[in-house]
This record gives C-alpha cells, structure tokens and sequence, in this order.
C-alpha cells in the first residue's frame, strides 16, 4: 500500500482536462488525492475516475500513442499536449490519425520535399502525418485491389478541410500527370470553387464550410489518377438571407461585389457589399476593394498576425479571392458565358434581399405591396433574372391556392400575403435559387472531371463533426444524426478490424463488446415513427405546427432510453422550454437539447407554387435549367412539400453503403482552443473532443488487447544491425521467438501471429528499450539467442 500511495496519477479537472495528483489515501470505493500545485485542495474520487500516469509523462511524447504504458484517455490527452508544445500537430492510435490544428503555419511541413519522402512507407516509418494516410490508402488500394476512403471529421475549425486538401493535393501530385487541364488540375481546382459558395466567415472559423462533402479521386487500372466526383450534403441555405452577428454571408457574395471587373459589376449593378439587406445583417466589416480591404481590416489584420503569428487569411482578400475563383471555374472548362450566367444569379439573390414591403392600406384585400423605395430593386431583380417584373411583383405578394369550399372546390384563388409572409417568400426565393445555383456548381464540375476508365477510388469525406450549442435546431439535428452514423461505422470498422486481425493472426483474444448507437439512429430515422418521419407527417398536415409534432415524437418514443423531455436536460438554454417546443436526445457523444420550433419550415424545400412558376417559366434558360428538375407544375396550388430530412436520409444511406464497400482511415481533427490562436491549448475541450470521436473508447479496447505490433521482418530489419551477419541471415519468425526468450519478455506480454508479434500496451517499448541498452547487455542477449538456436 505504501507504495501505491506515493504513485502520480491523473485527475480529472474541468480546464486542463486532468491534472496530475499523488494519491493520499485509498479508501473501499474511493481515493483521496492531492493535485500538483500550491493551491490546490484535495479531492476524494470514484477510482474509475483516475488514471496510472505513464513514466516520463512530463516530456517524453510517442508517435502512436499506443506504445505507451498506460492507454485511457489522461494518457492520450497528456501526450497530445506534449506533442502540440512541440509543433508535432499529428499522433496516431494504430491506424487513426489525430490532427490538432496548429493555427500557423509549420515551417515545411507540406513541401514537396515532404511528399517525396513519404511516398511508399508504411505507417509507422516517418512520423505521423497527413501524407502517411493517403499513402496507406494509395497502397491499400493498391495491394487489396479495393476502394478506400478518409473519413476527417472534427468540430468547426478543426482543420477538416485543410486536411482533405492535404490529401487530395498528396494524391494529385503523387499519381496525377503533371502537365495539362488534366483530371487531377480539376479535383485541386474544384476546392477554391465550392469554398467560393459554400464558405463563409463564422465566429468559430474565418473560412467554415457550410455543407458537407465526399470528394472521389478515381484511379486506372495502372493506378494513375483519371478522374474525380464530388458528392454534397446540406448547403445550409438559412446564411443567404440572415447571418449571426460577426458572421459573414458565403464568401462568393463578397469577391463579386469587390473583385469582379467593373464591366461584370455595372451590368449586374454591383456595389459596395454595405448596399445589400443580405450582407448587412452580420458582420460589420466588409472588404469592398483592396484598397478599403486594408483599411477596414488594418486592425482586425495586425489583431489576427499577433494572434495567428503572420499566419495568411485568404479572407482578407476578396479581390484575389474573385479571381482564384473565376481562374479556377475557367481552368475547370466554364466559358464566359457559364460564368457570367452564374455570377447573374448571385447578383438576382442580392437585390433580391433589397426589396421590401408595406401593409397595402389602399386595398381592400389586405395583403402588402412593394416599398416605393424598392421597386427599383425589383425591376433589377426582374431584369437579371428575365421575368416580367409585374409577374415577379404578383408572385412576391400573392399566394396561389386551391379552395376546397362548397361550390368553389378545386378552383384556384390568390390569397394576399401578410407583409411578413412576403418577407418570407422572398427569402424562400433566395435560398432556392442559391441553393440550385450550388447544386448546378458542383454537378458542372463533376460533369467537367472525367471519370472515364476508373478501376478503384480513394474518396475524401469532410463533413462537420458532433456539434451542440445553446440553441440546436434542425441543423445539429441531421449533422448529430449523420455522426451517429459515422460513428456507429467507425465502431464496427476499428473493432471489427481489431478483431478479425487477432483471428487472422490466430490469436485466442475474447471478443470485445461495444455500447451500440442503433437504438439512437432508429430513433431518428425509423420509418416507423422515427423523428424524421414523424416530421414529414406534420409537414403533409394542412394545418402544421411544430407543438403538435413535438408531441408526438414525445408520445411515440415515450419512455425510451435516447429520448427525453427537453427540460430533463442539464444543458443551459437561454430560456426554460416546454414540453412541446423540444426534445432532449442522448447521443453517443453527449445529450443535446433540440428547439423544434424552425424543423417544419427548415425540413421543407419546396417553393411557393407561383414562385417555382415563375422561375421555370423565365427567359433565362440557366435560371431554367437550375429549376428544371423540380417536382412542381402538375400540382399547383396544392401543398408543396420535398422533404430536406428524407433527402438527407437516403443520401447518407448511400454515402455509408459506398464507405461499408472500401477500406477506411479516419483522421480526427482538434481544435486547440476557441480563439484561433496558435500555441495555446485548452485541455478540457480537447479531452471532450477526444471523447466525441470515439477516440477514449478506442484506447480502452486497445487496452484490453495487443495494440502495438510489428512484423516480423520489421523487427529484424530494426535490430538487423546490432547483430552478427549469420544471426541476419535467419528466417525473421524463428529468430523473433528465440530473441524474446532470450530477452526473458514475460509470455503474457506477447503473442505470436502468423506474420507479426503482438505486444500488450507499454511492452514493445520495453523491448525496444532492452535491445538498444548498453553493448554488453546486448552482447550478452545475441550469446543467449544463438544457443537457443543450437
Ligand atoms: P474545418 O473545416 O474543420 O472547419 P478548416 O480546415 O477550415 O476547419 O481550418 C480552419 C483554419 O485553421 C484554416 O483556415 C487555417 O487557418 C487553420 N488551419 C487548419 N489546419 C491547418 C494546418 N494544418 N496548418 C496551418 N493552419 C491550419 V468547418 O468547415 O467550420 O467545420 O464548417
Ligand atoms: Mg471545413
């Protein structure tokens, strides 16, 4: 006892994450500790709650954290931190890569140089890095004869999207050919495009993407790169028409206004981004030319180069942003008439927002009409979008309807809207012709990338990771709904691989269990009552409203372990809500507390039926083109109604159905703390990404198992050196036996496989130790080996 009681170990601690602590006294259930530090007072804790610190823990850091003694998640958060204090932003568990944004950029780590030395080596060789994985995947690929993909997930501003980039860019230079607008130029070239549409400033991240992407690289049956395809999820359309304050509108809306020449700004009648309803409402600082760029951003700039060290944001200039953008859309084969069409209908979305409503008091019908102020806007809007601006007028206030009364049944009536209901029609306006417009991008591009003579692929997932904040709507709902997915499929691969490698290997380990998500996805997705079904049965009602929804998602999943009343959650909301304006979900990573008063509305992608009429029936055959796919025409007046959760569904029915067939790698990014700054490290928030991507439960499996490993080739070729030329020459299997008897490893500390030993955590880096001790040791340790082979 006495001994344990001088032992370190690590402690909880809401900041840092853990702490370390010596241990007072150990009680039946429970220890006393006394944290490091002058000041701190003891603490009694469950003994679940602490952690054996590994030895050297103050300094000593290791490339894959499972050759450490000790695997849990104290361990694993301490090691990082080191890592981190010593610009080493890459750690692996096994297989998994964790990437902590660095937030600055680190001298060489992205050089070509680099790539070259990575090409070809396996995991483990170099140091963690990026390259490493998509040089496994190349070989995977390769080896297995299969598809592989990278799943990057992470919080907002962790560093997925640099990552993809990284990968893609690795992959591109690797197996691309090098000259011509050829399909690895695009897939590089599709990046600036859709960050141009689908980025924008937010206050967690200055260039957060605002939907979610799985990029394809295709490659031959000689492994060169052919081809590209990139699939999108959830643009999130609400940022066209209202940002948060501090935030931006997309990043394209910007670059036109300031970038665009001034030939494409007249004839779209292109300002200043202050002129816009859409860019007012947010962030106060617009960066019109170069010229007010500077002066704008001087403080806010030499703000960020303090805090980021010189670190470059593209942000802060639009004018080149407009031109990278417009270079690359031309390089991915848009003509200037494709562009100009495209760069139309941002300008349409913008003077949209520009027009607005009064009560109509002269008519007797009630409704509102345009402000005088603004029919200027209006006829703008009308012209850049070629309707007739009395037709665009009527469809703006009026709502077509069919009557189901008495005599006039089935006939259709236009009902005056509300000032605020035009309000919302506009905007609806918007938000679908951006959201087509983003739609059209990405298929453009798609359809400019050949994918001829593709045999296998390596396909690049950046999707937001596990998110929840004071108020959670729709949007965290589907982004939680695909991470249980993710993560349900990160549990299967990571264990079911584990497992059948010892199997493999002919290793008697006992099969491992893990807590299942199933019950939670069921919960969402079910097509019996499950959330998202439930939702569209509201929005098919004539009379919708979220309360009743939110009672019967209540009432269908009552007393089920997932679900709860809104108010059982301990999360902070900014006011009490009742029963029926939410719900409480347990998901793997957290409770997270949902207002259901925007699902309806949000869910619904269909536009008022003589708006869709409208555009379809435009003389602008691009704004055409953009709605001609959509369902509406033969039922007009009738409820419209497309359903955004059920889309969302089935695609990510599809992408996990496309995942399930490849091989996988997952890279889980880290945030180092919220204020975008290098070198400063929030543990806590570490910790508790650690534990939302599944990385702590990882650790404990591996505890339970052999994680480290290495062939046995890779053990001879390490010690081949420090040994006499015929012990060299031996078949690498019989010598690693003979070795680790004569090394006296303990036998429960190891075990032979087929093709590699197995070492239970911290014992490999024991034996690495007693091989590179003193000469005479190991003198001693060849005599022993080669009698045993006598
Ligand atoms: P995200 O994709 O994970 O957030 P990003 O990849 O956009 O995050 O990274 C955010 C910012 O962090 C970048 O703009 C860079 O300034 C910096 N950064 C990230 N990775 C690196 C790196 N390896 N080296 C240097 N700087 C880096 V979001 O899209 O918001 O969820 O929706
Ligand atoms: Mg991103």
């Amino acid at each position: 006892m006495s001994k344990r009681m001088e032992q370190v170990v690590w402690v909880p601690d809401p900041n840092e994450g853990f702490v370390l602590a010596t241990i007072v006294d150990l009680g039946m259930d429970e220890v006393t500790v006394q944290p490091v530090g002058a000041s701190k007072a003891r603490l009694n804790l469950p003994l679940d709650r602490i952690y054996t610190a590994d030895p050297h823990f103050d300094d000593k850091d290791v490339d894959d954290n499972c050759s450490l003694m000790h695997l849990n998640e104290a361990t694993l958060l301490n090691n990082v931190k080191i890592r981190y204090s010593k610009d080493k932003i890459y750690t692996y568990v096994a297989n998994i890569l964790i990437s902590v944004n660095p937030y600055i950029e680190i001298k060489n780590l992205y050089s070509t140089d680099v790539m070259t030395k990575y090409k070809g080596k396996s995991l483990g060789v170099l140091p963690p890095h990026i390259f490493a994985i998509a040089d496994k995947s190349f070989r995977d690929m390769k080896v297995l004869k299969q598809s592989q993909s990278v799943i990057v997930s992470g919080e907002s501003g962790a560093g997925k999207t640099e990552s993809t980039k990284h990968l893609l860019r690795y992959l591109c230079y690797q197996w691309g050919s090098s000259n011509g607008p050829t399909a690895d130029q695009k897939i590089l070239d599709a990046n600036p495009v859709l960050e141009a549409f689908g980025n924008a400033k937010t206050t967690r991240n200055n260039n957060s993407s605002r939907f979610g992407k799985f990029m394809e690289v295709h490659f031959d049956n000689s492994c060169c790169v052919v081809g590209g395809y990139i699939s999108h999820y959830l643009l999130e359309k609400s940022r066209v028409c209202i940002q948060s304050s501090e935030e931006r509108n997309y990043h394209v809306f910007y670059l036109l206004c300031a970038g665009a020449p001034p030939d494409i700004r007249s004839k779209l009648t292109l300002a200043n981004p202050d002129d816009f309803n859409y860019l007012r409402k947010g962030c106060t600082q617009y960066f019109t030319n170069s010229q007010t760029t500077k002066n704008l951003e001087n403080n806010q700039k030499s703000q960020l180069q303090n805090k980021q060290g010189g670190l470059k944001d593209p942000m802060l200039d639009d004018v080149k942003g407009f031109s990278t953008m417009d270079e690359a859309l031309s390089r991915l084969g848009l003509s200037n008439k494709e562009r100009c069409d495209i760069y139309t209908i941002v300008a349409a979305v913008l003077h949209l927002g520009n027009i607005e409503f009064e009560e109509n008091i002269e008519s007797t019908k009630g409704g509102c009409k345009v402000t005088e102020q603004t029919e200027h806007s209006l006829s703008i809007v009308a012209n850049l979008l070629s309707v007739n601006v009395d037709e665009l007028r009527q469809a703006l206030i009026t709502k077509v309807m069919m009557t189901n009364r008495g005599g006039l049944k089935g006939t259709v009536i236009m009902v005056p809207l509300k000032q605020y209901e035009a309000n919302n029609a506009r905007d609806a306006l918007a938000k679908a012709t951006y959201g087509k417009l983003f739609d059209h991008i990405v298929h453009r591009i798609n359809t400019s990338i050949p994918s001829k003579a593709s045999s296998y692929y390596i396909g690049v997932l950046d999707i937001a990771g596990f998110e929840y904040f004071t108020v959670n709507s729709f949007e965290q709902f589907c982004i939680n709904y695909c991470n249980e997915k993710l993560q349900q499929f990160f549990n299967e691969r990571i264990l079911k691989e584990e497992q059948m490698l010892y199997e493999r290997e002919g290793l008697a380990v006992k099969k491992i269990e893990f807590v299942d998500n199933q019950d939670c996805i069921d919960l969402i997705e079910s097509k019996n009552g499950g959330i998202f079904n439930l939702l569209d049965e509201e929005s098919k009602l004539p009379k919708q409203s979220s309360e009743h929804f939110t009672t019967e998602v209540h009432k269908r999943w009552q007393g089920h372990f997932r679900l709860a009343l809104a108010r059982a959650s301990k999360l902070k909301a900014h006011r009490e809500i009742r029963d029926d304006e939410g719900f409480m979900v347990r998901h793997f990573a957290g409770a997270v507390c949902y207002q259901t008063a925007q699902f309806i509305d949000k869910n619904n992608d269909a536009l008022h039926a003589n708006l869709e009429g409208l555009v379809q029936e435009s003389n602008n055959p691009f704004l055409q083109s953009l709605f001609a796919s959509s369902t509406l025409g033969a039922n007009k007046g009738k409820l419209n109604f497309i359903s955004v959760g059920s889309k969302f569904k089935s695609q990510l029915a599809e992408l996990m159905e496309k995942l399930r067939s490849t091989g996988t790698n997952f890279v889980r990014c880290i945030k180092p703390n919220d204020k975008m700054v290098d070198h400063l490290i929030d543990g806590g928030s570490i910790l508790s990404q650690l534990q939302c991507s599944g990385m702590t439960s990882v650790l404990e499996l591996m505890q339970q198992g052999f994680p480290s490993r290495a062939p046995f080739q890779q053990l001879y070729d390490m010690y081949k050196q420090r040994l006499p030329p015929k012990l060299a020459q031996l078949d690498s299997r019989i010598f690693s036996k003979a070795l680790f008897r004569a090394v006296g490893v303990n036998e429960g500390d190891y075990k032979f496989g087929v093709s590699k030993v197995f070492f239970r955590p911290g014992k490999f880096a024991e034996f690495d130790a007693i091989m590179h001790s003193d000469p005479e040791n190991l003198k001693e340790m060849i005599e022993k080996v080669q009698k045993y082979l006598t």
